[in-house]
């Protein structure tokens, strides 16, 4: 049976949903204009005022929000309230100059929340369930936005956040938790971890998962399916526009429904930024309708994907999004920390080599690695193991603090490194996601 948490929502007739849409855009962009200076600047060049915004097929002509201008007005440039009237802030793992932070109201929590227990739902919750939330709490949107559905639902929660693998598996079983929230890979491992204690799927009570922050396959849906004797759902979101549950998975397991009432999804071309027709792969962009101190308009996410506005079988009537099929920049998500090539560059070139490095990145037992080769310049060639090992050091020293995370590091003779005719392949990502 397919559970709803706001059923006269998530079911609402196509109609009636653009007539919210509508009316809820119409006062975004006046709160917009009205309170974020920095938007107000963009719409005026760009020759747009809150009248020439009357219904959703008007959405086109405003400008739309990038990283950039997320990095530009940082950190408090975007903000849509007063800081009296905010009362929590969350930040990205990203760590390309600033970080994203993003300020909420307590009732953009409240709707934050609300989205997030649609999820869990949708994956069969109730107020029967105990629900273990194993992604990170603090400043990362998974564990406090999947802790807050929780509640709504009415599940019991439990807060483990993530790491420390054993107690997470002691939890599951002793106080029988039947709903994991998680990313895919810690959830493959956690799978790994109890079949390397002797445990099957029947041992544990566990019944569904809602896993997302990262890409997965379909591949990996089926294993951490068999391996954990559950139902895997996904979900999607990022901190810009709330955390997880800007879009989830349903019962036919096939795409993510946007919540719609929240947020309007585009698909743009990343080259012109040009609306492309229902159907059409491109750029994600989300323009948030009820966010009050953080409300992002056309906000670029840059993940390619694709809509789908075919009815579901499950009677949820939002547009549903395909999984994320890459990036439109190169940013990469190595275990759940984002990580730009130019960073790695950056720290290269500081030590005195040149740009002449591969970036590989796989996955290893459901775990990321990332192994960064360089190349000796002709003035530091040597033999020397002590001197090379030397190097190595220095160098994932400085990538650990400008990545914070670890990476391997292998320095190699000059000229070693394949160059290219064409554009230089900086990253080879040999994960199958
Ligand atoms: O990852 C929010 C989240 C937490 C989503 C827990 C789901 C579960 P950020 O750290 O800001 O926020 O990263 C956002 O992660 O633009 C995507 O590239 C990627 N991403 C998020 N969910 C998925 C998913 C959280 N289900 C960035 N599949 C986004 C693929 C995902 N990629």
């Amino acid at each position: 049976m397919e559970r709803y948490y706001q059923p006269e929502i998530e079911c609402m007739s196509r109609e009636e949903l653009t007539a919210l849409q509508n009316e809820r855009l119409v006062n975004q962009v006046n709160h917009v204009w009205n309170n974020v200076p920095y938007y107000r600047k963009k719409m005026e060049e760009k020759g747009v005022t809150p009248d020439d915004i009357k219904t959703i097929a008007d959405l086109h002509k405003l400008p739309f929000i990038t990283k950039a201008d997320l990095r530009d007005a940082y950190p408090y440039g975007l903000m849509g309230k007063p800081l009296k009237d905010c009362v929590r802030i969350q930040s990205t793992s990203g760590t390309t100059g600033k970080r994203v932070v993003a300020f909420y109201t307590q009732h953009d929590i409240d709707l934050w929340e609300d989205c997030c227990a649609r999820a869990i739902m949708a994956a069969g919750g109730t107020d029967e369930d105990v629900c273990q939330v194993s992604y990170g709490y603090g400043l990362f949107t998974g564990g406090p936005g999947l802790n807050g559905g929780s509640h709504k639902v009415g599940c019991l929660t439990i807060p483990t956040s993530s790491g420390n693998t054993e107690r997470q598996i002691m939890f599951i079983k002793d106080l029988s938790a039947t709903i994991l929230c998680c990313t895919p890979s810690y959830a493959a491992y956690l799978g790994e971890s109890m079949k390397e204690m002797g445990m099957t799927p029947a041992d544990i009570p566990l019944k569904a998962g809602i896993f997302g922050a990262e890409a997965w396959s379909e591949e990996m849906r089926q294993d951490i399916q068999n391996t954990l004797g559950i139902k895997a759902y996904d979900i999607y979101g990022l901190t810009e526009l709330s955390g997880p549950g800007v879009s989830f998975e349903c019962s036919a397991q096939s795409g993510m429904h946007v919540n719609e009432d929240h947020f309007i999804a585009e698909i743009i071309d990343p080259n012109t930024g040009e609306v492309l027709p229902a159907g059409s792969k491109g750029e994600l962009v989300f323009t948030s309708l009820t966010k009050e101190a953080f409300p992002l308009l056309r906000y670029r996410t840059r993940d390619i994907c694709m809509l789908n506005y075919e009815p579901c079988p499950c009677g949820r009537t939002h547009v549903k999004m395909c999984k994320p099929m890459g990036r439109s920049d190169d940013m990469l998500i190595i275990r759940g920390v984002n990580v730009f090539p130019s960073q790695i560059e950056a720290v290269l070139l500081k030590n005195g080599y040149q740009a002449n490095y591969q970036i590989i990145v796989d996955r290893v037992k459901n775990t990321d690695t990332l192994d960064v080769q360089v190349e000796m310049t002709p003035e530091m060639f040597t033999d020397n193991m002590g001197e090379i090992a030397r190097r190595q050091r220095v160098l994932i020293d400085g990538l650990r603090s400008m990545l914070g995370i670890t990476a391997k590091v292998s320095l190699v003779a000059p000229k070693s490194i394949v160059r290219s005719e064409g554009k230089a392949v900086r990253v080879i990502d040999k994960r199958k996601i």
